[in-house]
């Protein structure tokens, strides 16, 4: 096995050497934000920065975890994880609860008994609190280590579904399912067009290096907190304009329904239903755009699922408003932020001979502003989760 940090950070803590490692990736979502828990579209791709996992099997039903945010190793019989989730998840430390969630909730869907205990060993490199979907890949990796060490054979859709009921339920984060899924299941140089209410998924091709582009990240460096507050407003507003509007879920509403929808709804509550409307339509338009025409036509789709966001779902900040504006006028072809919002980072398409003035551009606009200084990099669509070694 190639030494990696994880399997460093495993043999340091634990003593002994891991029997396998698995990793899985964070996601940037292309388009399709905030539709996943209304039943809606989505397309979101893995990225190169991973979360990866060194597991190794103890005979004495204890599960284990240390990871390079906090060497204090956890430990809790397995047993035991029903009596801690979800009630009583405050006594364990937030990082620990995505990993302990994870395997609570395969025990729980399985029914699985008599498994063996686990020590896991995490290294990551995927940001965090910058909107891209850390969470998922500290699950993606474990429900993956898990699932193979304790046969119980599950495929990776259902996979990633425990990765969601172990953020909802054992964190006790409100999200939809479209991180878990992008981080199961993304592919090279590809992203996951999601169906979520079917969960019914298709790989697209992007071909942005055939097109000259590049996806640029551009972290903010403001810390997204989505457990709380806003995105759960945003979720009991859409919530509440669908049993206004007599639905189970906004998918159930089309563009044609909205002169309708602003008769019935107050201001607020219309504006968020519009954002949700609207985007589904940008996912399907995108998607055919991508399909159709390449890569290089999709930029105005990006933007106007910016603008929605900032004026119809307020999910955006100054920070966030800013790295949009200052990428398209250094020539990016199409930006907007990603994830959940308040925080976080913005996405922009730039092409490969503007990354670097974009890169400059972003840079003197926050150092004007008097923001934090953003990092800015390039993403690469690649590969969901798997076992490394
Ligand atoms: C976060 C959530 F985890 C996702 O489920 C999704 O709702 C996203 O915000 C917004 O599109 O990443």
């Amino acid at each position: 096995m190639v030494p990696t940090s994880a399997t460093r950070l495993f043999s340091g803590a634990f003593g002994t050497q891991p029997s396998g490692t698995w990793s899985a990736p964070g996601r940037a979502n292309l388009i399709g934000e905030h539709t996943d828990y209304n039943d809606g579209f989505v397309l979101p791709f893995a990225i190169e920065h991973r979360t990866r996992v060194a597991l190794g099997s103890r005979d004495d039903g204890v599960v284990r975890v240390i990871s390079t945010f906090d060497e204090n190793p956890v430990e809790l019989p397995l047993a035991q994880l029903d009596e801690v989730f979800p009630d009583r998840r405050d006594e364990i430390v937030e990082w620990a609860r995505y990993p302990l969630g994870v395997a609570w909730a395969l025990l729980r869907r399985t029914g699985a008994t008599g498994v063996s205990g686990v020590d896991l060993a995490f290294a990551s490199d995927v940001p965090v609190g910058a909107g891209l979907s850390s969470s998922a890949a500290i699950e993606g990796a474990t429900a993956s280590a898990l699932n193979d060490t304790w046969g119980l054979g599950l495929d990776p859709v259902t996979l990633a579904q425990v990765g969601r009921t172990a953020e909802n339920e054992a964190v006790g984060a409100p999200t939809g399912i479209m991180d878990q899924m992008a981080s199961m299941l993304g592919r090279t140089d590809s992203a996951i067009f999601l169906d979520c209410r079917s969960l019914d998924a298709r790989v697209i091709d992007l071909g942005f290096a055939d097109a000259g582009l590049d996806l640029v990240v551009i972290d903010t460096n403001v810390t997204h907190a989505h457990a709380t507050g806003g995105y759960r407003e945003r979720r009991a507003s859409c919530e509440h304009g669908a049993s206004v509007l007599g639905v189970s879920a906004l998918r159930d509403v089309g563009i044609d329904d909205l002169p309708r929808a602003q008769d019935l709804l107050d201001d607020v509550t219309f504006r968020r239903v519009r954002h949700i409307v609207t985007e589904n339509q940008r996912v399907l338009d995108t998607v055919r755009t991508l399909t159709e025409e390449g890569a290089a036509s999709i930029g105005d789709l990006l933007t106007a699922s910016h603008a929605s966001m900032r004026d119809d779902f307020e999910i955006s900040t100054l920070e966030l408003d800013a790295a949009v504006e200052s990428a398209l006028g250094a020539g990016a072809i199409g930006a907007r932020m990603t994830g959940g919002g308040f925080g976080g980072a913005a996405i922009a398409l730039v092409p490969h001979d503007r990354v670097d003035e974009v890169r400059a551009a972003v840079a003197s606009v926050f150092a004007a502003s008097g923001f934090r200084a953003p990092t800015v990099f390039t993403v690469t669509p690649s590969q969901g989760a798997h076992r490394d070694g």
